[in-house]
């Protein structure tokens, strides 16, 4: 009743605000429900500018602003659609979430009690100045170059915070185990060079929280020459940059900014890797809908290399095994471009993966998928631990998970 009624208010305002100042000034963002059957009316709706974010098998949920609803609606598939003026407090249950000075003193806690095989690493700065910050994990951290690598990274989009768990509280388990000589993860450890960035946009993450409300933000906190506010990070890596399922609106949630690598969050991810040459296998966590995606997502066409796809398809059905996700191309959810996973395997052959946590879609968790509350964060370190751990010791070679012979019984 609450969200009706504050819809109204929102629509009388229009009526009356002239329309260019009621532009700039409505911010507010629809939960939409949009009847869609296949990946090509995905794609249609992805391009209206909102952020699709549930996919059903006749329908998607998206979240956009007045301009993309009203795109929508001309579509003529709008199912029913409601504003999201309905800002929650921080729920008591949630407070196991990290914020940002948490997870700093959470990483600074854990590389100084495992400061032999950990280190701190801080990639570069965000647009409002917060230090980008994760861990390097190596038996030989003078000589990790020399070993495969793997780069770990969440929190690219500022409300998905159980993508900046995820690394965080994988890191915590690693370094544990290996304390603890777990021969497995002392192996793993002391043969690779890993990389782990939890959040890529800090400034998102501490916005979408601050004053303990949920603001249901995506984007970074750039500020737009129109006067809008955010860049979407999954849209500003360069690989086919703006060529679908993004932008040019700086109100969009999935603007793709002035140009590739406008924002200084995705130079950081760029430079980092072109620092890196021994990294050969990369993985970003965002939420939700329990997905593991390959490239390419700009395009319906496989990636070309027969072998890399088999790679790809390879890692992605193993790791379904255990997670029980939906293995995938990327675009199968829709045509999107400029996504951290194009760019890098496209620009760098890097083998990539995105994989969308939990939950499996928004129903019955409140405000929707994004906040499923606390009760869910070990499950989903503990279903996602194996996949982590298959990607580093396949780090050395990715390509030996199709060129292995299975080992037939009996012999
Ligand atoms: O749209 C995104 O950036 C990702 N989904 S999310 O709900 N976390 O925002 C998916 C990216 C997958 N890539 C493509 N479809 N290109
Ligand atoms: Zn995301």
């Amino acid at each position: 009743m609450k969200l009706k009624l504050a819809a109204f208010a929102v629509l009388g305002f229009l009526a009356i605000a002239p329309l260019d100042q009621a532009r700039t000034i409505d911010t507010t963002q629809y939960w939409m429900k949009i009847n869609a059957t296949d990946k090509f009316q995905r794609s249609v709706i992805a391009d209206t500018g909102a952020a699709i974010e549930v996919i059903a098998d006749d329908y998607v949920v998206a979240i956009g602003n007045l301009e993309e609803k009203n795109r929508i609606e001309k579509l003529g598939w709008m199912d029913v659609s409601f504003a999201l003026t309905e800002a929650m407090d921080f729920p008591a249950k949630d407070a196991e979430y990290h914020n940002y000075k948490e997870m700093v003193d959470a990483i600074d806690q854990l590389v100084a009690t495992h400061s032999k095989v950990a280190q701190k690493i801080t990639i570069g700065k965000s647009v409002e100045g917060r230090d980008i910050v994760g861990f390097r994990i190596s038996g030989d951290l003078a000589n990790a170059a020399s070993k495969p690598a793997v780069f770990f990274m969440g929190g690219h989009h500022a409300r998905e915070h159980l993508s900046v768990e995820m690394p965080l509280r994988f890191t915590k388990w690693l370094l544990g185990e290996y304390a603890k000589g777990n021969q497995r993860i002392v192996g793993i450890i002391n043969s690779r060079d890993i990389h782990i960035v939890p959040a890529i946009n800090p400034d998102g993450l501490e916005y979408d929280i601050e004053g303990g409300k949920y603001k249901t933000w995506r984007k970074n906190r750039a500020k737009n020459s129109d006067g809008t506010m955010g860049v979407d990070l999954n849209r500003n890596y360069s690989y086919a940059w703006g060529t679908g399922g993004s932008s040019k609106s700086g109100s969009s949630d999935v603007f793709m900014g002035p140009k590739p690598f406008s924002e200084p969050e995705t130079q950081a991810v760029k430079k980092w890797v072109e620092d890196h040459e021994n990294i050969t296998i990369l993985l970003s966590f965002h939420t939700f809908s329990k997905l593991i995606l390959y490239p390419w997502g700009n395009v319906y066409d496989p990636i070309a290399d027969s072998r890399a796809l088999a790679v790809h398809q390879t890692m992605a059905n193993k790791m379904a095994e255990w997670n029980d996700y939906a293995p995938q191309q990327s675009s199968e959810l829709y045509i999107a471009s400029g996504d951290t996973t194009d760019w890098s395997y496209g620009e760098h052959k890097i083998i990539s993966f995105t994989f969308e946590l939990d939950p499996a879609n928004s129903w019955g968790t409140g405000s929707g998928g994004f906040y499923p509350g606390a009760k869910i964060i070990e499950e989903v370190i503990q279903k996602n631990t194996e996949p982590c751990l298959y990607l580093l010791e396949y780090a050395d070679n990715p390509y030996r998970v199709i060129d292995e012979v299975p080992i037939k019984f009996p012999m």
